[in-house]
């Protein structure tokens, strides 16, 4: 099955121009959309979650793909039938990479590499997390679940900007494959340690989608970085 909307994929779209993915954590469809239009040149992604998608509706993911390439954030964890129709859904929707969980195991990831793979679509799969919370139960098998991602062939991980040294092992791990970095600004990650241990790119939200001006808030962040 190929995807309807675009033969592009998140590769050839996503080119390191500024490293940042927005991370569009609202539950306004307007206030998305004017988000969008307002920051989206500062951006290589827009990252779409629950939050949006459960308010707005799945189609929010068509709309917004046709501004932005999207990658759709459902940390998909189901047995691999079900993540195959979660990833369909997304990738119908002109989604260009999605987000799962490797911690259902190879079976489930493995349904959601083929399938993403058969839409010229990208997979980045979660090692461990970004919050405190994670030091329970991912921290300690972060290895595992980095390796489950190498065995799928993902395109890249997640992996947490709150803990540089965490990415620097796994850009060992992992070689050239793409890193994703969520945990900047709120929740206390720096920018630049994230990116200098490895990261490719940073996922950003509410540091830059509350501030009072969200384009002064990009453009320090720019700054800061460059
Ligand atoms: O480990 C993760 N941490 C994390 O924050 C994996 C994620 N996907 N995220 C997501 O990144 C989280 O769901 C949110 O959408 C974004 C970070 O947002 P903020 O803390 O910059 O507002």
């Amino acid at each position: 099955m190929k995807r309807i909307n675009s033969v592009a994929t998140m590769a050839a779209i996503m080119k390191r121009k500024t490293r940042l993915i927005l991370a569009l954590d609202v539950i306004s469809r307007a206030k998305a959309l004017y988000l969008v239009q307002l920051l989206r040149e500062y951006f290589d992604a827009i990252k779409i979650g629950y939050p949006l998608i459960l308010s707005a509706g799945p189609w929010i993911v068509k709309d917004i793909s046709c501004l932005a390439p999207v990658i759709a954030d459902l940390k998909i964890a189901d047995i691999p039938n079900t993540n195959k129709l979660i990833c369909e859904a997304m990738l119908e929707k002109g989604a260009l990479a999605l987000i799962a969980h490797a911690f259902p195991g190879f079976d489930s990831l493995q349904a959601c590499a083929d399938c993403v793979r058969s839409y010229e679509a990208e997979l980045f799969v979660v090692t461990q997390m970004s919050h405190p919370g994670a030091e329970l139960f991912m921290a300690p098998l972060f290895q595992e679940l980095t390796r489950l991602a190498l065995e799928v062939d993902a395109a890249g991980v997640v992996a947490p900007a709150t803990k540089p040294d965490r990415i620097k092992f796994i850009r060992s791990m992992i070689g050239s494959k793409t890193i994703i970095s969520p945990g900047v600004g709120v929740q206390g990650g720096s920018p630049s340690a994230a990116l200098a241990a490895g990261a490719d790119y940073l996922i950003v939200g509410r540091s830059i989608i509350e501030a009072d001006n969200p384009v002064s808030a990009v453009e320090r962040l720019l700054s800061e970085i460059q």
